[in-house]
């Protein structure tokens, strides 16, 4: 009669233990409080939802790559729409002129709509890499259920037209995207240090190294090529989240940053920040704990809506807070986005390899922030 025999048992460890019994009520207590009321915070939540279904993912091998090993686990990464397929192909035909040719790095292209077939099939044809096809999902590109939805549609309206993309709610997404999300993309999984390409841009110099392999050899973590002042309008409040954020995560700002590079002597923000559109840089920089507290806490701020907040100038300041001068790189190569280029100052090599006028460059404009860069002093943080 063993179910007789158990009943006394129970009773028994009741009566003998009772500090285990209300150990384990009270355990399974906090475990319904738990799953009642603590759903996680909003940032997780959305992540949770976020995924790329596979039918959207497709990546087209070339069959000439089986064996090729790169010296670096890399790619070019290019968030683009199926309409730019033209400018992008001119760019792309450039790039593997000046470079990839002799490379042959993967692509990496994103989209928040599926890519054509179309689409597909001209980047397979203008490069020499193999091509990865990816979709953003939904919760990588939206305006986050904590932002106050009628607050950031009368910010876009007031900003409207007196700053670029002022009254656009998809370059806000775009925005929020390249500041949080692409480094997060499973197709990025595999690779170490990324490449940004956009649509329209010219390579105007023979790239005759691997600026991959340069970041990795020297332990450098993020490269530009072109620095700019910022429209004010668009971050009023980026700088004061900064410091909150900076307040309460002391111990991510690194011994010797270089936030000097980006402060005006009053402590305020001076603008300056690395034209994020030409990126060289390592993704373990992105994905490091530091870069996503950061990017967490100005995501819950709200400002990529509320404000217009640039993934360039989000970029720069976490540059300014987790590195030092020596490991950023000016890459000082033919770059073209327009309105603005840098062209390779050396006048042998531009003669030799170039196609742009050094006269042209970025550097010689009062808005560039490269030569401050180049000639920052020793950190005494
Ligand atoms: N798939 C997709 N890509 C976008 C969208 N908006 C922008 N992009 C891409 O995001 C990058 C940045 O957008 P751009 O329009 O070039 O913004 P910008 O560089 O600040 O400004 P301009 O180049 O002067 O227009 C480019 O690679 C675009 O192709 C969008 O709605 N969907
Ligand atoms: C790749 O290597 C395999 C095994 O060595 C070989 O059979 C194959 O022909 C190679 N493919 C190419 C494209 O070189
Ligand atoms: C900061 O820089 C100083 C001077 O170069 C150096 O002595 C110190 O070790 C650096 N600290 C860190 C944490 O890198
Ligand atoms: C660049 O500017 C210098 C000085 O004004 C001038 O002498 C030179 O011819 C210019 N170079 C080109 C390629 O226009
Ligand atoms: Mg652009």
């Amino acid at each position: 009669m063993p179910a007789v025999q158990t009943q006394p048992g129970l009773v028994r460890a009741v009566q003998t233990q009772p500090g285990l019994v209300r150990a384990v009520l009270l355990l399974a207590a906090l475990a319904a409080a738990v799953l009642l009321f603590a759903r996680p915070p909003p940032v997780w939540r959305a992540r949770a939802l976020a995924y790329a279904p596979a039918d959207l993912c497709e990546s087209r091998l070339k069959p000439a790559n089986a064996n090729l090993t790169h010296p670096v686990r890399a790619a070019f990464v290019v968030l683009a729409r199926n309409s730019e397929l033209h400018t992008l192909r001119a760019s792309i035909r450039q790039l593997e002129d000046q470079f990839n040719a002799r490379h042959r790095y993967p692509y990496v292209f994103l989209n928040d709509e599926p890519f054509t077939a179309e689409f597909k099939q001209a980047m397979e044809w203008a490069t020499t890499g193999d091509c990865h096809f990816g979709f953003v999902p939904y919760e990588h590109w939206s305006m986050p259920p904590w932002v106050d939805r009628p607050r950031a549609l009368w910010a876009m309206r007031a900003m409207g037209a007196t700053v670029p993309y002022g009254g656009s709610e998809s370059y806000r997404k775009m925005c929020r995207f390249e500041s949080g999300f692409f480094y997060r993309h499973p197709l990025l999984d595999e690779y170490d240090y990324y490449w940004r390409v956009e649509p329209g841009v010219e390579f105007t110099c023979a790239i005759p190294y691997d600026p991959f392999k340069y970041l990795a050899d020297t332990g450098k973590l993020y490269g530009f090529a072109i620095s700019l002042r910022e429209f004010p309008a668009t971050v009023r409040t980026l700088w004061a989240t900064t410091n909150a954020f900076r307040a309460a995560y002391p111990e991510y700002i690194a011994a010797n940053n270089t936030l000097r590079w980006l402060t005006t002597p009053g402590g305020e923000y001076n603008m300056c920040h690395f034209w994020s559109n030409m990126e060289i840089a390592s993704l373990a920089f992105f994905r490091s704990p530091e870069y996503e507290a950061y990017f967490d806490f100005l995501d819950r701020a709200g400002g990529f809506f509320l404000e217009r907040w640039g993934d360039a100038p989000v970029h720069s300041l976490a540059v300014a807070m987790f590195l030092r001068k020596s490991q950023v790189h000016f890459f000082d190569i033919g770059y073209h986005h327009p309105p603005f280029q840098n062209c390779p100052t050396d006048p042998e090599f531009n003669a030799r390899h170039c196609f742009c006028n050094q006269n042209r460059s970025a550097i010689h404009n009062s808005d560039s922030c490269t030569r401050a860069w180049l000639e920052l002093g020793p950190s005494n943080a």
